[in-house]
């Protein structure tokens, strides 16, 4: 098996430092835990949440105009490769591609979606590679001597404040052999909406937001009452950014092993940013980190855009 890429005390560890700050924060990577994927992917589904479905109609419509940005015999490399549906619609428009490379944090889920990938695509060679490339992009393995094409869909780079995103596009950029990066990325709408997105009727996200502190309990030697906390999504305007906290619903005390943790009634954790744009300003990010924003694909209503990012 592949050596965890996560222990259970970097988890306490991070949540001590976060918890620590005078706005009490918790790291979004903690929410994918086995329960938190399962969670994430209902998500996906529900009707509030248009992202997955806006893209996927996006990638689906645009595919034949995206394979222009991979050379015959290229390399795809995909960071967080997810559920793969995204991915099967480019490899579906590739006949000619000579490697798929995919990131993900979750060795396990990698080598699963790998395998199914194989018989899928014979001819296809894929080459996973476990990595948090949240924090840093690995070597890439052999002497890469294809152009490389990076997709990164799904508005990930959402979760990112600006400075952080700008460096991880810039780290992109500075890749061996990269020809051009794929970036989905989820565009400023209605308040109304984009609250309902992440505050759904059903109340999945908010199980999804609370199973952060249900995994501390059970990972990180953590004693939270899951009943005194509630799920809000905040729009930040300012920020352009919805932010999910998790609220104290009283006065409470909570410990991390040695470590303790007080709240005050209405006291939030902030739990995660998911940063949305505007043509103009993913164009400026796009230059901010050393790319150009070669073109933009977006839906009817203008909900998500693809766009593709040349060096
Ligand atoms: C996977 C980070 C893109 O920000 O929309 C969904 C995560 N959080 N609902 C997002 C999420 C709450 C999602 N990303």
């Amino acid at each position: 098996m592949d050596k965890p890429v996560i222990t259970h005390s970097q988890l306490a560890n991070s949540a001590i430092e976060t918890l620590s700050r005078p706005q009490k924060a918790l790291e979004a990577k903690w929410f994918y835990d086995h329960r938190g994927s399962e969670l994430f992917e209902a998500i996906t589904q529900l009707p509030e949440y248009y992202p997955t479905r806006t893209e996927i109609a996006i990638l689906e419509d645009k595919a034949a105009q995206l394979a222009r940005f991979v050379p015959d015999g290229g390399i795809l490399m995909e960071l967080g490769s997810g559920a793969s549906v995204k991915t099967r619609i480019l490899l579906d428009a590739l006949p000619r591609l000579g490697a798929y490379m995919p990131l993900d944090i979750s060795g396990e889920f990698l080598q699963l979606s790998a395998a199914q990938l194989r018989r899928t695509y014979p001819g296809l060679q894929v080459t996973p590679i476990v990595a948090d490339f949240m924090q840093a992009l690995p070597p890439l393995p052999g002497a890469v001597d294809q152009p490389v094409t990076v997709f990164f869909p799904g508005s990930t780079i959402g979760n990112l404040e600006p400075e952080a995103a700008i460096a991880l596009l810039q780290r992109i950029r500075d890749l061996p052999q990269v020809h051009a990066l794929i970036l989905g990325a989820d565009l400023i709408k209605e308040e109304s909406r984009l609250i309902a997105a992440y505050d759904d009727a059903q109340g999945v996200t908010a199980e999804f937001n609370l199973n952060l502190l249900r995994r501390l309990n059970f990972e990180a030697g953590a004693n939270f009452d899951l009943a005194g906390f509630k799920h809000e999504a905040r729009w930040n305007a300012e920020l352009a950014r919805i932010e999910m906290h998790l609220v104290s619903l009283r006065a409470q005390e909570v410990q991390i092993g040695a470590e303790r943790f007080r709240f005050e009634t209405g006291e939030s954790i902030h739990t995660e940013n998911s940063h949305k744009y505007s043509h103009a300003s993913l164009s400026q990010m796009a230059e901010q980190s050393g790319w150009q924003l070669a073109q933009s694909f977006t839906d009817a209503s203008k909900d998500f855009s693809v766009s593709v990012l040349a060096p």
